[in-house]
């Protein structure tokens, strides 16, 4: 073995090159070279901290170029990158680092006194003595460390109905084989410019929208987070925009967001949750394009797209991409369906993940042993080829693209004092999508109202996993099994 499958895929012999990968709107413009530089430097540092092949660095920050660097360093040291969501409650990284058990914890400077006395040995990324004031240090140049195409390269932490956070062990080659299909199935070239306004904590962020432009050789103006003024003004710049279907509401609710401003774009694509077929219609009156739904996940990557040239088909993914296989299955019996009959999604391709972290038995559950990976969406292939996605099996609300798991929620509510039971359901939300509500039945003779209840899950629950609405119940309704019929919830609180 030789090499570093995915950095040389992503980066290799980009060393001296002084192109401008990297534009802060109101900050500094990186070229690849720099960054390149930068990620070496972190890298040494990382060896210098004794993070040694296989181990795991567990990354909370705030978006940066800063962050991207110590993502492309973990790669380069032959670690393995386990970024979290900056809105997780110290309670919440906790269990990801007791399961992941990473050589170090890296956090932002200003939560660092949050994390005192915490397990893992915790460092910052900016501020005094963070591994960013150490870079300046170190000697440039790296030697990466060799890692074969299904060594680990990423862990992702998701749930599944059973509220428990998984970690999706992601390979060198599911991440660098699904951005390279990417780049040629959308057709980006070193004159993309990518309008780069989603976290970089998750598959679309980083995996699809980073990797693509390090590969094609383009470059991303990076937006801390999405703001609409933010996006007005830097649209004319940009050549292309990924987003969840929020964005795209949004911008349509924008007066400035007309024709004119984005004559000149080549490429809309939106994922991570379904997108209404009114805005879909919408964008296209309002702008002339038509936007490119693709359909992905954090344990496979992407699966489907909307093809480039040809018909995107409104209310569909696509087709699958260049080496991915899609099976539909009855749920119950796994025998797969005939065309146009609506069952299971299962995928199958390099883009799969490996199995999930230290938790075989669940990866048997989902994973084949024939490879293909059971995904809990249901849809349906018609009669030319596309697939629709129809609903979920899995019980799960996505909020803005952001995936929140009920029974995470119904544990934690369940768990305080003077309550006897929830559940939590998704209702529908113009912005998000959809938004979380819970039901929640007391104990006799508790008190509680739902503003104490909020307040005890707040120190819990990351905020956008709060509730939006929680109403108080004498009992839940139930099927005659005893299930909670929580459609009967959705119909009457949504
Ligand atoms: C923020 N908030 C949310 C939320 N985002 N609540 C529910 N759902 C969300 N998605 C809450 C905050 O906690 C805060 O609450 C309040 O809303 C305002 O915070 P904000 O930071 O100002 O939010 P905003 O800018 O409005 O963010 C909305 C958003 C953002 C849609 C722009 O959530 C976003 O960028 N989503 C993208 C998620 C994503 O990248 N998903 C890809 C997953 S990968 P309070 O209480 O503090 O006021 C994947 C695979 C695939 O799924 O196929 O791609
Ligand atoms: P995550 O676990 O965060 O990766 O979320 C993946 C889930 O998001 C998928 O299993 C789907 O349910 C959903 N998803 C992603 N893209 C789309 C899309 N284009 N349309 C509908 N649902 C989608």
């Amino acid at each position: 073995m030789s090499g570093n499958h995915l950095f040389d895929g992503l980066l290799g012999g980009r060393q001296k090159d002084s192109r401008i990968l990297l534009r802060v709107p109101d900050g500094d413009d990186w070229s690849y070279a720099e960054l390149v530089d930068l990620s070496g430097r972190l890298a040494s540092l990382l060896q210098a901290q004794g993070v040694e092949a296989g181990d795991r660095v567990a990354v909370q920050v705030a978006k940066s170029v800063q962050a991207i660097a110590l993502y492309l360093a973990t790669v380069r040291a032959g670690a393995v990158f386990l970024p979290l969501n900056t809105a997780y409650t110290r309670a919440e990284v906790e269990y990801f680092l007791e399961d992941a058990e990473p050589a170090l914890f890296v956090c932002a400077s200003d939560r660092e006194s949050e994390f005192d006395g915490i397990e893992s040995r915790v460092l910052t990324l900016d501020g005094d003595g963070s591994l960013m004031a150490a870079a300046e240090n170190m000697a440039p140049g790296f030697t990466n460390v060799a890692r074969a195409s299904d060594d680990l390269a990423a862990i992702l932490y998701t749930s599944g109905t059973t509220g428990l956070s998984k970690g999706a062990m992601l390979s060198h080659d599911n991440l660098l084989s699904n951005a390279l299909t990417l780049v040629d199935y959308w057709r980006f070239t070193a004159d993309d410019v990518l309008l780069h306004a989603l976290p970089i904590f998750h598959t679309h962020g980083l995996f699809v929208a980073t990797n693509i432009i390090l590969i094609c050789g383009g470059s991303m103006i990076f937006l801390p987070r999405f703001d609409l003024d933010a996006m007005i003004e830097q649209l004319p710049r940009a050549t292309s925009l990924m987003g969840v279907p929020t964005f795209y509401t949004r911008l349509l609710a924008d007066e400035r967001f007309d024709r004119e401003l984005v004559a000149h774009m080549r490429l809309f694509v939106s994922g991570s949750a379904p997108m209404l077929a009114e805005t879909h219609v919408q964008f296209e009156q309002v702008t002339g394009h038509r936007i490119l739904e693709r359909y992905g996940m954090t344990e496979t990557n992407m699966n489907t797209s909307n093809p480039y040239e040809g018909e995107r088909r409104v209310g569909s993914v696509g087709f699958p991409l260049a080496g991915v296989e899609i099976n539909i299955t009855d749920p119950e019996s796994g025998a797969t369906l005939a065309a146009g009959e609506t069952g299971m999604i299962e995928v199958r391709g390099p883009n799969v993940f490996l199995g999930y972290w230290r938790k075989p038995e669940k990866t048997a559950l989902e994973l084949r042993t024939n490879g293909f990976f059971i995904t809990g969406d249901m849809g349906m292939i018609d009669a030319d080829g596309y697939l629709h996605i129809l609903g979920r099996e899995k019980d799960l609300v996505i909020s803005g693209g952001y995936n929140i798991y009920p029974k995470q929620i119904e544990t934690e509510i369940d768990a305080l004092d003077g309550v006897l039971e929830s559940a939590v359901f998704g209702i529908p939300d113009p912005d998000l999508g959809e938004a979380a509500a819970a039901a929640v039945v007391l104990e006799d003779g508790a008190t509680l109202d739902q503003e104490q209840l909020s307040a005890a899950l707040k120190p819990l629950l990351a905020r956008f996993k709060l509730p939006r609405k929680l109403v108080l119940l004498d009992e839940l309704p139930r099927n005659a099994m005893g299930k909670v019929q929580k459609n009967i919830l959705r119909d009457r609180y949504g």
